[in-house]
């Protein structure tokens, strides 16, 4: 689902958790007078009436010292990135403000501006003590460019004021990017589900889920396929050649008046796909390739351009293999077998040095410039927020990237990338 992200940032004991508290009208974080009480990212999701759906993210405050505020501050600016809204959090009765340099607000500005976020100030008010705010405002925001509001973060009460105060400054809409390009609700969409060791049982991926519930709702028929992998590549050409017929003659039978007009298929499947759909009058893709576009915002130039740059690779150079899930890995895995497999048959053995990143923590931002290329996957147990983060993080280090059914679409030569990228009007 397509959610606009509200990010909660701001000192220690300045009020953050206290402000999830009432964005969220339950005991959602824990609010104390310790400071640093909030060590990690606290995130929940709700339906806020006046905005829709929205991530929330309560933060731990940026200005901690030593080893352990550091790691806070890596995993806070990783929650900044994910942000469209940044609601920053100024304790406007904390006489330390007084005298301060405010680089802690001012950092947090400069980098959401620079993001191009959203910036909203929350002035908390604690009752009885005297206000600094203009004082405090002069130094942070002299120009008075950011939107505020002074509230009593502990009241409850305040609840519509806050909201109405996101409400009213907040331009954003949850993106609304097309899953797939328009389709005729008169046409057939084939989909190769392969079904490998790795499928848990009970239920499809959820590429395959989502691809499928976006066509059916749109009065699109779907027809589920599953290819057999160890047959289609078999070495035995009776094998091979049986399974190739029985694919042909159900894309036979379904495209009888040309009346099947796509074929996703699972990236891993697209070096047989590849030669089977040569000469084939309908468009081909993969569940990947939909899904990257998608969750890019439809920047899968992009992908399709780091692909490219693929050939450039010198022995020497790293490449990075980054998944946003941890799944358990079995015999033909992409990530760690087929693309590495692939990488040691191009540029010989060891060659090129390949290292992976599995599951929500990405390589830290010092560590991307060490590498040429990186190759993701789907990414669809993230959301839209965390591949534009990615992305923003590799395109400030001039570091290439692209995706699993980009590249092994590309494997297959520029034919066949072509055709995987045609359904998103792209053309290399
Ligand atoms: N009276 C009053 N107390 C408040 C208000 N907001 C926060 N506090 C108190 O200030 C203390 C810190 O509040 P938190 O919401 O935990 O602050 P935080 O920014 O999340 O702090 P860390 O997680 O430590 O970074 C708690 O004791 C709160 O009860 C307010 O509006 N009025
Ligand atoms: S996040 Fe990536 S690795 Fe995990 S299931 Fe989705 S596409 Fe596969
Ligand atoms: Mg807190």
């Amino acid at each position: 689902m397509e959610r606009i992200n509200i990010g909660i940032f701001g000192r220690v004991n300045s009020g953050k958790s206290t402000l999830m508290n009432l964005l969220t009208q339950q005991e959602t974080s824990i609010v104390d007078p310790t400071p640093g009480t909030t060590a990690d990212v606290k995130t929940t999701v709700m339906e806020i009436h006046e905005l829709g759906p929205v991530k929330i993210f309560d933060t731990a405050g940026i200005d901690e010292t030593g080893i352990l505020g550091a790691k806070k501050k890596e995993k806070t600016f990783s929650a900044l990135k994910r942000s469209d809204i940044v609601l920053l959090v100024i304790n406007e009765n904390n006489p330390v403000y007084k005298n301060d340099d405010y680089s802690t607000e001012s950092e947090v500005l400069s980098f959401s501006e620079k993001r191009g976020k959203e910036i909203l100030i929350v002035y908390n008010k604690f009752k009885g003590f005297p206000c600094i705010r203009e004082a405090v405002s002069a130094k942070i925001d002299g120009r008075n460019k950011y939107p505020y509001i002074e509230l009593e973060l502990s009241e409850r009460s305040n609840y519509s004021k806050l909201i109405e105060f996101i409400r009213k400054n907040s331009k954003l809409q949850p993106a609304k990017t097309p899953l797939l390009p328009d389709m005729d609700k008169n046409k057939i969409v084939f989909l190769n589900i392969p079904i490998d060791e790795e499928t848990p049982e009970g239920r499809f991926l959820r590429p395959q889920m989502m691809i499928e519930e976006y066509l059916v709702r749109r009065f699109v028929p779907t027809f589920a396929y599953r290819m057999d992998l160890g047959k289609a590549r078999s070495i035995i050409a009776e094998e091979s050649a049986g399974e190739k017929k029985r694919f042909d003659e159900f894309i036979t039978h379904l495209n009888r008046n040309g009346k099947l007009q796509l074929l996703i298929t699972d990236s891993q499947a697209m070096d047989i796909i590849s030669k089977w759909t040569k000469d084939a009058h309908y468009m081909v893709t993969t569940f990947s390739i939909v899904m990257i576009n998608f969750l890019s915002r439809g920047n899968l130039e992009l992908f399709v351009n780091g692909a490219r740059s693929f050939k450039d690779l010198k022995p020497g150079d790293k490449v990075m293999i980054a998944e946003g899930c941890n799944h358990d890995r079995k015999a033909e895995d992409i990530g760690t077998v087929q693309i590495p497999k692939k990488i040691e048959a191009v540029f010989g053995k060891d060659a090129v040095q390949v290292d992976h990143y599995f599951g929500r923590v990405f390589a830290e931002y010092e560590k991307l410039k060490e590498y040429k290329l990186v190759i993701h996957c789907g990414g669809c147990m993230l959301d839209q927020q965390a591949i534009a983060s990615r992305m923003e993080d590799l395109i400030e280090s001039g570091v290439n990237f692209t995706n699993y059914g980009v590249l092994l679409s590309y494997f297959q030569g520029e034919e066949a990338l072509n055709k995987v990228i045609e359904p998103f009007g792209l053309k290399v």
